[in-house]
């Protein structure tokens, strides 16, 4: 096999690195082979930048230095190394989450023209949980009402959470008993950072129960909160047919390409697409029309609510523009390489950086708040028609494949008749085993692709339902497992159950702040069952990871109770005592634990072998 079928699996993905090797495009998977081998130290957790008596590194093989010139052992610099990206991680979501909020909270007050409450079934439902009495109120005022509450969920005045009432009861008494219990959203954060400052939190343990309270803090406050308040303002997803690949670009049209994770741009982009008079000006330029498409988790967010094509995950963010048939880009934040600009300048493709926190070399920046979205996304869709004028050589080699996305628990409920009863009972029965999400980014350590697609393909043989979110979830659509005949692909009782909800076998639930839904939908079914999260026969996986993000994501999983398999290794192999903890200790902590294992044929075992013992252990097949 040559090089291009090494890095990827996906067809469009080796067409593309090729052309972008014709194009002499320097891509992710060239800068990775440059930095090989990369640091061991760094690969075990054992070095350490935390003060300036450093850096330090621990001696793996016991000869060096066993100690930074602090004292920290192995332990400490991994443990601490661990919490810091897992403060990363959450911050990421809840700083998403809080700009959501502040959104919704100029809503409220009339400064966010363009933007407005599209769900005030599910405002209400949230303002009840928030305990904001709804009576007589118009939806604007429980809105602003509803923004105060939720800011103060990311500060210091709470003992708890508000929205961790929607895990089950077991779980929380759980959390309040290992004092895990997550009370404010930026508190958790910031006492992390505060631990790992040199000379505070040398306990490895406590260090690392702080990390679970840190992740929970995302997975049920800053994550959790910008789902919400997405559906509340954008509308809750239904399934939606949709088409994804870098087939989705239209050679005949405008394209326009949003990439990153808040929907508060990329919706108001999709707006100004639709508007007639910039759909004449492309006409009159000789375009059949305007086609906006998305990358990576805000083209999830777009994908979800409004069927908007895909064009590929985290890996194919700088083939995309090298099809040269990308007239702009706009970008907001996370998971989005600074490399893109140098790509974008051997193109006609105008890079567009729209975020007053994230600025990248080779883009202009033009600045997105809610008072001017809606007038500068009719300004940047205009520029967009101008540059069409200037497009070079057009290279779009594959057709799209459809897909079927939309799964939030609030339509999967629905498709099963209003409960979810009727999973339960097939669960029961043994027609699905479980549930499985397969979640996570593109690593150029794993092929392409491969890991989301081969554990999916298993999973569902086996009759595991998969629901996904992230770059995961873009893969599997990729490779069809989500038209609406791939129950083939499904073992006899998946294909069964899904064929007669008219359901794909794979679920896509959506963006990684999505995560949540996944949490909401487990929720549901232990107390469906009347059991916590850790006795479900459902289980976790992250096959190709790369970000922090992800790393907090797995740890909410994990402390939420969900088996969870890791693809690649995360750097903590330093210390044997933090990966016991991680991958067996936190058994007897939270119900659940860690597994790492990059080979996907393997890890469908490893979550065969964990959601059989569950279904045992529930007295299922008896
Ligand atoms: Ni999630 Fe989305 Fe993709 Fe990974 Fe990045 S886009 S937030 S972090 S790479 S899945
Ligand atoms: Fe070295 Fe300790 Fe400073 Fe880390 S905190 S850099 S181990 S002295």
């Amino acid at each position: 096999s040559n090089i291009y079928e090494k890095n990827t699996i996906t067809e469009d993905g080796q067409l593309m690195l090729k052309k972008a090797e014709k194009d002499q495009i320097e891509t992710v998977w060239d800068r990775y082979q440059a930095q090989l081998p990369q640091c061991g130290y760094c690969e075990m957790g054992l070095s350490c930048r935390v003060c300036n008596m450093g850096p330090c590194r621990v001696d793996p093989f016991g000869e060096g230095p066993q100690k930074g010139v602090c004292g920290a052992d192995a332990d400490i610099i991994v443990a601490r190394n661990l919490g810091r990206m897992i403060a990363a991680g959450a911050a990421a979501h809840s700083d998403h989450g809080r700009d959501l909020v502040e959104v919704l909270e100029n809503v409220a007050e009339g400064n966010a023209p363009g933007y407005a409450i599209t769900d005030v079934e599910k405002l209400k439902q949230v303002a009840l949980d928030y305990g904001i009495n709804i009576d007589e109120k118009a939806p604007l005022r429980i809105a602003g009402e509803l923004a105060h509450a939720m800011q103060g969920d990311y500060g210091t005045r709470k003992k708890e959470l508000t929205l961790v009432k929607r895990a089950p009861k077991k779980r929380r008494e759980l959390w309040r008993n290992a004092g895990i219990m997550p009370r404010g959203i930026d508190r958790e954060t910031s006492e992390m950072m505060h631990r790992t400052h040199m000379g505070v939190d040398n306990g490895w343990q406590s260090l690392l129960l702080h990390a679970l309270r840190n992740a929970l803090s995302d997975g049920w406050g800053g994550s959790l909160i910008a789902t919400e308040v997405s559906d509340i303002l954008f509308g809750t997803p239904k399934p939606t047919p949709n088409t994804v690949n870098i087939g989705v670009l239209k050679e005949d049209e405008v394209n326009i390409v949003v990439h990153g994770h808040n929907p508060v741009v990329s919706e108001m982009i999709l707006q100004a697409c639709q508007e007639p008079d910039l759909l004449r000006m492309a006409k009159e330029k000789g375009a059949k029309g305007i086609n906006l498409a998305g990358l990576c988790c805000t083209g999830s967010e777009l994908l979800m609510r409004h069927g908007i094509p895909v064009a590929g995950n985290h890996l194919m963010t700088e083939l995309v523009i090298a099809t040269g048939a990308v007239e702009m880009m706009l970008v907001d934040y996370q998971c989005i390489m600074p490399s893109l600009g140098t790509v974008a300048s051997c193109y006609h493709t105008r890079m567009i950086s729209t975020s007053d926190k994230a600025r990248f070399p080779g883009m202009e920046h033009r600045e997105f708040h809610p008072d001017n979205s809606r007038e500068l996304a009719r300004e940047l869709i205009r520029e967009a028609i101008e540059n069409y004028e200037q497009r070079g050589q057009v290279y779009i080699p594959v057709e799209p494949v459809q897909s079927v996305g939309g799964f939030s628990v609030e339509a999967i409920i629905s498709a099963l008749g209003g409960t979810p009863a009727p999973l339960l009972e097939a669960i029961k029965a043994g027609k699905i085993r479980g549930v499985a999400g397969v979640v996570g980014c593109n690593n150029p350590k794993i092929r392409h692709d491969h890991g989301h697609v081969t554990l999916t393909q298993r999973l569902i043989e086996n009759d595991i339902l998969v629901v996904d979110t992230g770059c995961a979830a873009i893969a599997t659509a990729k490779a069809g497992l989500k038209m609406a005949d791939a129950i083939r692909y499904a073992g006899p009782g998946l294909k069964e159950v899904c064929g007669a909800l008219g359901i794909p076998p794979v679920l896509h639930m959506g963006s990684c702040v999505d995560n949540v839904r996944i949490l909401i939908l487990a929720s549901a079914l232990a107390d469906a069952l009347g059991c916590d999260i850790s006795d479900l026969p459902v289980a976790g996986s992250a096959p190709e990871w790369y970000s922090e993000k992800a790393v907090s994501i797995g740890t909410y999983f994990v402390a939420s109770g969900v088996y969870t398999v890791l693809g690649p290794m995360p750097p903590i192999t330093g210390s044997m005592n933090v990966v016991k903890l991680l991958t067996e200790g936190l058994n007897d902590v939270v119900g659940a634990a860690f597994a790492v294992e990059p080979d996907p044929e393997k890890a469908a075992l490893l979550i065969r072998r964990h959601i059989e013992s569950k279904r045992r252990a529930l007295g299922l097949d008896a």
